[in-house]
C-alpha cells in the first residue's frame, strides 16, 4: 500500500511553495542558474496564472490570450515551473498542436542543458508558452509595449460592436536590472504617451542586484518617475499577500487610460530558512508559524 504525504498549509501556499521547491531543485539539479527570483516571486507568478490571466493552457495560441512576459530571464525556472504546473500543451515552431505537455517535470530536470526545453533564458517558439525571448535585461519590458500596441490595433480593426475578439492584456515581469536600462525609460515613455491600458509592468522591488544592493547605483524615485511618463502606479507591500497582489490587478483591469506599474516589495530567496537569514518581521515564513 503507497501512503502519499499531503505538505501542510492552505492550498494556495502548498502552490506556491510547491513552485519555490520545483526552482531551487531545478538549479541544484543544473548546479547552475538562480533560485532566489522566482522564490521571491514565486507568489506573484501564481497569483497571475492561477487568478488573473485570461488563457487556456490546451490552447496555447488562442490570439486573445492574455500575455506574460518574463523579462527579468534570469528567473527563467519561474515560467517553467507555471508551464509545468499550468499543465500549458506544446505547439511546434509552425504553432500546429503536437499533443504534448509544453514542460514535463524532465524537461525541468534538464534545466541549463544543452538542447533542453528549459534553457537558461526563455527562448520564444523553442518551449512553447513563451511569449518572448528575454535575458537582456529591458528587452521584455519593451516586447511588452509592442504587444500592447498589437492588442489595441487588432481591436481597432476587428472589433465591431457586440463582437469583441480582441481585448487582451499584456503582463511584464521585470527586476531592478530591468528598470535599471533605459530601454525601459524608452519603451516606458512610448507607453504612456500611447495610454496603453492593457499594459501591466510588475516591478520586482527586491532592493537586489548582482553586485549588491540596489543602493550602490539605483536611487531614483521609480513611481514619480512613471507618473511623470503618465502611468498609473499602484503598490504592494508584501510579494506574499495574495490579497494585494488581487487588488493591485484589479486597480490595473480597471484603469481605461493609462498602463499601469505595480511595485511589488520582496525578499529574493524568500522561503528557507537557515541560521544566517533570520525571518522577515512582516510574514511568517512558507505561510506558517514554526
Ligand atoms: C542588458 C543586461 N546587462 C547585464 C545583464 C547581466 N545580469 C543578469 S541578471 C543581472 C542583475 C539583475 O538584477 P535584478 O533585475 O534586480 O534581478 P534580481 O537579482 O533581483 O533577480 C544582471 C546585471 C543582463 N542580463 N542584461
Ligand atoms: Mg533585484
Amino acid at each position: 500500500m503507497t501512503t502519499t504525504t499531503r505538505p501542510s498549509g492552505d492550498l494556495d501556499t502548498i502552490c506556491v511553495n510547491t513552485i519555490r521547491t520545483l526552482a531551487i531543485d531545478a538549479v541544484e539539479k543544473a548546479n547552475s542558474g538562480r533560485p532566489g527570483t522566482p522564490m521571491g516571486m514565486a507568489p506573484v507568478g501564481y497569483q497571475l496564472w492561477q487568478r488573473e490571466l485570461r488563457f487556456d493552457p490546451a490552447d496555447p495560441i488562442w490570439p486573445n490570450r492574455d500575455r506574460f512576459v518574463l523579462s527579468e530571464g534570469h528567473a527563467s525556472v519561474l515560467l517553467y515551473a507555471l508551464l509545468h504546473l499550468a499543465q500549458v500543451t506544446a505547439v511546434n515552431p509552425a504553432y500546429e498542436t503536437v499533443g504534448r505537455a509544453s514542460v514535463t517535470l524532465d524537461d525541468i530536470k534538464t534545466f541549463r542543458e544543452l538542447g533542453s526545453r528549459c534553457p537558461g533564458h526563455p527562448e520564444y517558439r523553442w518551449t512553447s508558452g513563451v511569449e518572448a525571448t528575454t535575458g537582456p535585461l529591458g528587452q521584455g519590458v519593451a516586447n511588452s509595449v509592442g504587444m500592447a500596441i498589437a492588442s489595441r490595433c487588432q481591436a481597432d480593426r476587428y472589433n465591431k460592436p457586440g463582437f469583441e475578439l480582441f481585448d487582451f492584456d499584456v503582463y511584464a515581469l521585470m527586476g531592478d536590472g530591468c528598470m535599471m536600462e533605459g530601454i525601459s525609460d524608452e519603451a516606458a515613455s512610448l507607453a504612456g504617451h500611447l495610454g496603453l491600458s492593457k499594459l501591466c509592468w510588475i516591478y520586482d522591488n527586491n532592493h537586489v542586484t548582482i553586485e549588491g544592493n540596489t543602493a550602490l547605483a539605483f536611487s531614483e524615485d521609480v513611481g514619480a518617475v512613471f507618473s511623470g511618463y503618465g502611468w498609473n502606479v499602484t503598490r504592494v507591500a508584501d510579494a506574499n499577500n495574495l490579497g494585494s497582489l488581487s487588488k493591485a490587478f484589479q486597480i490595473f483591469r480597471d484603469e481605461a487610460e493609462r498602463p499601469t506599474l505595480v511595485i511589488v516589495d520582496s525578499h529574493i530567496g524568500y522561503g528557507p530558512r537557515t541560521s544566517s537569514t533570520p525571518a522577515p518581521p512582516t510574514a511568517s515564513r512558507w505561510g506558517q508559524r514554526r
